[in-house]
């Protein structure tokens, strides 16, 4: 499948406010999101598949790809265009024997070691992070800026995209190191107006 990793949304109901995850994951759409991820750390068995099912009537209806984090079973219950995974979630070869050579796997990146190991595991992409502090996710690793960044993308064959505390201020700095593209939570969720939040982010 070919991805356009351009402006990728990741899902976090703490920035919902009230507002249903169906409408703001449809308004980010609109506004130009090429990519979407489900991820609900706090979310039992039950509620992560309805949120995702969920998600995946929108991202359907719009023919955008929607990858589910860390839950491979979840990603498989609701044809899922594959999964993103954490350096402590399930070893790659073995995800990539459960999912398939279809389905894509996109790997989490904090060093160039790690990055070279999950290319050469069979990684589709690299989310390479994070690039600057974050108050969205907590016990993250020290940010690696875009020098860091730089020295991961300059050195890798797949591609990436990078995360943590990105912004509409800092999205250029950022694009300019190589990566395929951004991903983010609040500088979208976070917003009021989630439309206008991506189409200025989209555009950069
Ligand atoms: N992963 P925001 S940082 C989910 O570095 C996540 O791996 C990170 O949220 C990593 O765009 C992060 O609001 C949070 O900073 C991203």
């Amino acid at each position: 499948m070919d991805i356009n990793y351009k402006l990728y949304l990741i899902t976090d109901r703490s920035f919902l406010n009230g507002r249903s995850l169906k409408d703001c994951v449809e308004a980010a759409i609109k506004g130009g999101v090429t990519l979407v991820q489900v991820r609900e750390k706090d979310a039992s068995t039950r509620e992560f598949y309805k949120i995702a099912q969920e998600v995946k009537e929108i991202t359907s209806k719009y023919n955008i790809p929607l990858l589910i984090n860390d839950r491979i079973d979840i990603a498989l219950a609701i044809d899922a265009e594959g999964v993103h995974l954490g350096q402590s979630d399930m070893p790659i070869k073995l995800a990539r024997k459960i999912l398939g050579e279809d389905k894509i796997i996109g790997i989490s990146a904090n060093t160039l070691e790690e990055a070279l190991e999950a290319q050469k595991a069979g990684a589709d992409y690299l989310g390479i992070g994070p690039v600057f502090y974050t108050g969205t996710k907590k016990d993250i690793d020290e940010p690696i800026g875009v020098h860091g960044l730089k020295e991961i993308t300059q050195n890798i064959r797949i591609p990436s995209v990078a995360i943590g505390g990105i912004n509409k201020e800092n999205a250029e700095s950022v694009l300019e190191t190589g990566v395929n593209g951004i991903s983010v939570i609040s500088a979208i969720l976070g917003s009021e107006d989630i439309e206008k939040a991506s189409i200025e982010l989209s555009s950069i």
